[in-house]
Parts: structure tokens; sequence; C-alpha cells
């Protein structure tokens, strides 16, 4: 430090970068997990920047034993020569000025950057260190930077063939709240960064423990991206659609496959982020969808003997699993969280390129054409025969007074902030909750036996069936898509928190896993917005004479039973079912809300969830074996 140079300008950049210090949720989001996982995109997205621009086809990504990361890319490497304007080498320039890559790099159109899309020298501002190395004109050059501020000019330390950037940076434990980098986390979104940017190879390689490492790199990009979301389906053609066009400086890219779930997944991405509020790019696909198939169904007179039947745009979705992902230079961004695409030009693009590409792929394979627009018809006729069992459905809620159903004990409280439900396994469990509840805030349903599993059933079967019909009459929110007339309004939700209370055996977590399917196929709003909860009654009562203890868990049972070696007459008892537990033990250990855990259900990831649920709960047996005996080695309590 004692012998940089502060110019005018340097200062400036430091100013800058102290902002960024003083406000970092700002720019990255946040300063948990979130925002530190977000340094290391920042990063590859300028490694990506590279790639696009046809100068890099390899990052490569370390997370070191003490949590450092290392990402180092072949491509043309940051500029490093003395800008006079500026006063100071480029790469400094880089490193320290918020967004300064665009100065040089005018040609190219910048597509990555990230969700924030700050660059690389916020992650310089909020590392203890960071050290940058470039390999260019076969020399390498040096910098290293603390907290943002360069330790010393940059220099030349040896003499190299390759040539790109590495950038290794440590952040600062002042910073974040959280400096333990997730393996799964950071390969996930690689994984997908590679499907995203075909051919492109990323690779991890955890350093920590005992190591792990994955190599990254799909040729087929969103052809592969389909078949590993779909890897655990049974898919309607072999092949998935798939279309590309670029125009303009806009690129679009489109894979698409039917499957015989009726579950519809569509991802769309615009610059290599997940836009999971959609946007102009995914309404262009639906509408150049709806409008290709109809175009085909016309054309070749395929209504004839159904000509009453209209088909409606979810129609054409259903078991369709498909990803949209656009490259533009100006990219928008809109809505809170900035995941929406809102560039309007888009549309009309992506419409008019889907409506002539699937209409000459479906005029050249008839028999899949077929297969397709008798997936579509079944799907309306399905919807139409949901439509009148809803209407049965009301018409006889209407008749047995109130619209709420008879086994539900509600509770006295109007406003559904402060109030519960819980779902409860068995009528005996459910008269012990009643019993130890407290009424003014909570409501106890009890279920019998096990709903249907809805990832297996078609929407007309899943409206019809009773348990169903009893929660989705108890939340109050309806169910389905909105543009039905009565679909899912998550503002009529009765209830903040809605809580599956099971047992703790086999049956008790398939009961709560198909509950888990069904709110998370048909209500997914509910996931979403955090309002489903676990509850989670104890494992063990522990007794010695008069004194009672729960544990949760085996290890807190062990923790029990060393504390206590010293006492005679331990006695543990194995609760299998809630009905065990008479209804005060029951409020205290599990309902009463200042003695109670609850497991809130999130959701984040929708790729992972999706093939979860569809590995546990789908149609193929086989992934669901290959599951089963990579896991069963893990599990402890087992009660046959
Ligand atoms: C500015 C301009 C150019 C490349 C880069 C930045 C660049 C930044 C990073 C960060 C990680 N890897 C990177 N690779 C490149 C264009 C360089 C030129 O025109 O030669």
């Amino acid at each position: 430090m004692s012998n940089h140079n502060y110019t005018a300008e340097s200062i400036k950049t430091l100013k800058g970068l102290e902002a960024v210090r003083k406000r970092p949720a700002m720019y990255i989001g946040s300063t948990g997990s979130t925002g530190l996982h977000h340094l290391v995109y920042e990063v590859v997205d300028n490694s990506i920047d590279e790639a696009l621009a046809g100068y890099c086809d390899r990052v490569d990504v370390f997370i070191h034993a003490d949590n450092s990361i290392t990402v180092l890319d072949n491509g043309r490497g940051i500029p490093v020569d003395y800008h006079a304007g500026e006063k100071m080498s480029a790469l400094q320039l880089v490193m320290t000025t918020l967004h300064a890559g665009g100065k040089f790099d005018n040609s190219s159109y910048k597509v990555s950057g990230g969700l924030h899309g700050v660059g690389v020298s916020c992650v310089n501002a909020l590392s203890v260190s960071l050290k940058v190395e470039v390999y260019r004109d076969n020399d390498i050059y040096f910098m290293e930077f603390s907290r943002g501020i360069p330790l010393e000019e940059i220099k030349v330390i040896g003499k190299t063939e390759k040539k790109g950037t590495k950038v290794t940076f440590l952040p600062d434990p002042n910073i974040f709240e959280v400096t333990e980098f997730s393996f799964d986390i950071l390969s996930k979104r690689l994984r997908e960064l590679a499907f995203l940017n075909k051919g492109l190879r990323i690779t991890i390689t955890d350093e920590r423990g005992e190591g792990k490492n994955h190599d990254f790199c799909y040729p087929g990009g969103l052809v592969s991206f389909i078949s590993y979301l779909d890897e655990n389906k049974v898919p309607l053609h072999p092949q998935p659609f798939y279309f590309d066009q670029s125009k303009d400086g806009t690129e679009i890219e489109i894979a698409m496959q039917y499957n015989d779930s009726y579950v519809e997944n569509l991802f769309s991405f615009a610059n290599n982020i997940n836009t999971i509020d959609g946007g102009t790019h995914l309404s262009g696909f639906k509408k150049g969808l709806t409008r290709a198939i109809n175009n085909y169904i016309t054309d070749n007179n395929l209504l004839k003997s159904n000509n009453k039947l209209e088909l409606k745009g979810d129609d054409f979705r259903e078991g369709l699993t498909a990803i949209v992902s656009v490259k533009l230079s100006n990219p928008q961004f809109e809505g809170q969280t900035k995941t929406k695409l809102g560039n309007s030009d888009i549309m009309g693009i992506v419409e008019s390129s889907i409506v002539d590409s699937l209409g000459i792929y479906l005029g050249e394979n008839p028999v899949i054409a077929k297969k397709i627009v008798d997936k579509c018809i079944n799907s309306a006729i399905a919807r139409e025969a949901a439509r009148k069992a809803r209407q049965l459905a009301r018409r006889k809620s209407v008749m047995d007074g109130g619209g709420l159903p008879g086994k539900l004990a509600d509770c006295t409280e109007r406003d559904p902030s402060k109030c519960e439900i819980f779902l409860v396994e068995g009528d005996s469990a459910g008269g012990s909750a009643k019993m130890g509840r407290d009424r003014t805030f909570q409501a106890i349903l009890p279920l019998k036996g096990k709903i249907l599993n809805v990832e297996k059933a078609r929407i007309d079967k899943v409206i019809s069936h009773e348990e169903i019909q009893v929660i989705v009459q108890a939340l109050g929110t309806g169910f389905g898509k909105n543009e039905d007339d009565d679909g899912f309004n998550i503002s009529k939700l009765r209830y903040n928190k809605i809580i599956i209370m099971t047992d703790a055996d086999v049956d008790g977590s398939h009961i709560r896993t198909l509950l888990l399917t069904f709110l998370f196929r048909h209500m997914p709003g509910l996931v979403e917005n955090g309002n489903v909860y676990i509850a989670q009654p104890p494992l063990y009562k522990i007794k010695a004479g008069k004194e009672e203890r729960y544990a949760f868990n085996d290890e807190e049972k062990d923790r029990i039973m060393q504390e206590w070696k010293d006492k005679k007459n331990i006695s543990i008892q194995r609760y299998k079912g809630l009905g065990e537990m008479n209804p005060e033990q029951l409020a205290d250990t599990t309902m009463n809300p200042a003695t109670r855990t609850l497991l809130q259900v999130k959701l984040e990831d929708t790729i992972e969830a999706d093939r979860i649920f569809t590995m546990l709960m789908g149609e193929e047996v086989e992934p669901r074996r290959r599951f089963i005996e990579e896991n069963a080695k893990k599990v402890k309590n087992l009660d046959i």
C-alpha cells in the first residue's frame, strides 16, 4: 500500500467499492448463503460472456480447503494495458470499477451479467483477498487486492503459452453471515449453465474433505437439458423437438418434449437467468404453441367427431416439458425479484418462430403429431369432466350447508393470518388433536387413509377424490389453473399455516408425501408462499420414575440416556403413532407454538423438486427402485 500512487481516479473507484461494502445486499441480493454463492456466479458470468463471444470453451471452478474459490477460464484474458484516460491498468479498472466491463468491449454484446449484473468488482470489494492472473500475449500478469484495494501495481510474474483469466477470492467474513460454500448449490447452477451454453465445458472441484468433482459438457444443449428433466418420465416421442434462431443479435432456443404425465413443466431463461416469473419470451412460446397445434388440427380436420370440444391453452401443455432460452443485448427485467422478461418485441419473435418451425415439424412427423393432438384432445375432455365434477362438488357442499366439510373442527378466529390448520392422519389422532388444540386459532382436519396419488391422476380424477375435495373446501382457495372459472386463489386461504401431522412410521411418511405431492402439483402457490409446514412429533418418550423427557431423534435420545445413565428404572417408549400420546402430550410436544418445532416446506429448486416428485410418485418404477437401492443404507427406523 505504501508505494501505491493514489490518483484522483483510484480514489473515485475506491468510493464506488465502499458503497458496495456499505450496502452489499443492494448489489448481490443478500449477505446470506444466496449472496455468497452469487459471488461465484458473478465471476463465472464473465467467463461465459467470453464463451458467448466465441473466445472461451472451458471454465473450471475450485472450492479450496479454506472456502476460497478459483474460477479459471481460457478466454482472451482481462485486458492489461495502461488506460491513459483513467490513469491505471485496464485490469485494475475492471477489478475496481462498477460496470467496467462494457467500456472495453462494445462490439460483442454482454449477455450474462448475472441476476444483479454487478460484475467482478463487487466480488473484489466483498473479498478479504482477491488474486487475479491474466494469461495474455505469452505473459502472466498478476494483481492482488484486499477488500477491493490494490495491494500493489500490476506486474508480470512469468511466461505462459496459455490464454485466459484466473480469479481466486476469499469472501469477507465481516460481510457474510455464511462463508461456507455448498458444492451442491454451485454444481446445480453450473450444470444449468452448461445446458444453456451448448458445448461449453464447465468443471467444479471440491478440495475440501474427501473431495468431489463434476464435469459438465453438453453438445446437445437444451435437448440434453430436456432429457435430464424428463429422465424419470415416459416420453411420447423419442427425440425432443428443437429449434434455434439467431437474428439481429437476438438468439432464441427452444426444446420441448411431451411425456405421458399430466404435468406441465415450462422453464424459461433470458441471458442464462432463470426467469421464474416468465415474461414475454414465455408468453410468446405459449401463444405460438397453441397456434401451431391448432393450425395442424384445422388443416387436417382432426376435431370432426368432437366438434363441440374447445381446446384451451392448458390443453396444449399437459405432459409437456419445454425450455425457452433467449439471449439478447438489452434485457429488461421486471417484477420485484427481476425475474420476468419485459422486452415486448420478443413476444412476437418467439411466437412466429415457433408457429413456423413447429408447424413444419408436425407436418413432417404425422405419427408424432397424432399422438400430441390426441393428448391435447384428451386433456380438453378431462378438463370438461373436471368442470362438471367441480360443479357437482360445489352443489353438494352448498346442500351440506356453509361449504365447510363436516369433519373439520374449525377455529373461532376469523383472521386467516392468525389461523392454522392441522391435516391429521387418522380419526384417533384427529380426536386427540381436537382435544389438545387451542380452539381459538387451531383447526383440525382428520384425514382417513391415503389420499390419491395425483402424480398418476388426471385433473378430473383429482377433483372427484373425496379427501382432496375436503382439503380444498377447508383451505378455501379453490384449486387448479387461474384461467378456469374457479381456479386457485391464495387470497382466499383461510389459514396462514397448513400443518401436515402424520405418524412417525412408514405409512405416515407415505401420507405426508401424498399430501405434499398434491400441494406441490396443484397448489404450488402455497409452497412458494411458505404456508406449508410439517409437524415434528417426538420419536421417543424416556421415563425415569416420575421424570419424563421427549426425544425428537436418535441423537437426542442417546444424549438423554447419557445424561441419565446413573438413574434407575429408565424406560423408553418409541412412539409409532400420534394416537399413542394423550391430548396434553400431543399439544405440548407437537402443537403448542411455545413448545413445538415445525419444519417449513420451501421450494428452492423447482427443477430438482420436479425430478424428485416424478421419481417418487410417477409411473416409472425403475428410477424409484434405483433411488431406493441407493438410499436404503441411510434408513434408520423402518418399522414393518
Ligand atoms: C473486459 C474486456 C474483455 C474481456 C474481459 C473484460 C474479461 C473479463 C473476465 C473475467 C473473468 N474472465 C474474463 N475474461 C475476459 C475483452 C478483451 C479483449 O478485447 O481482448
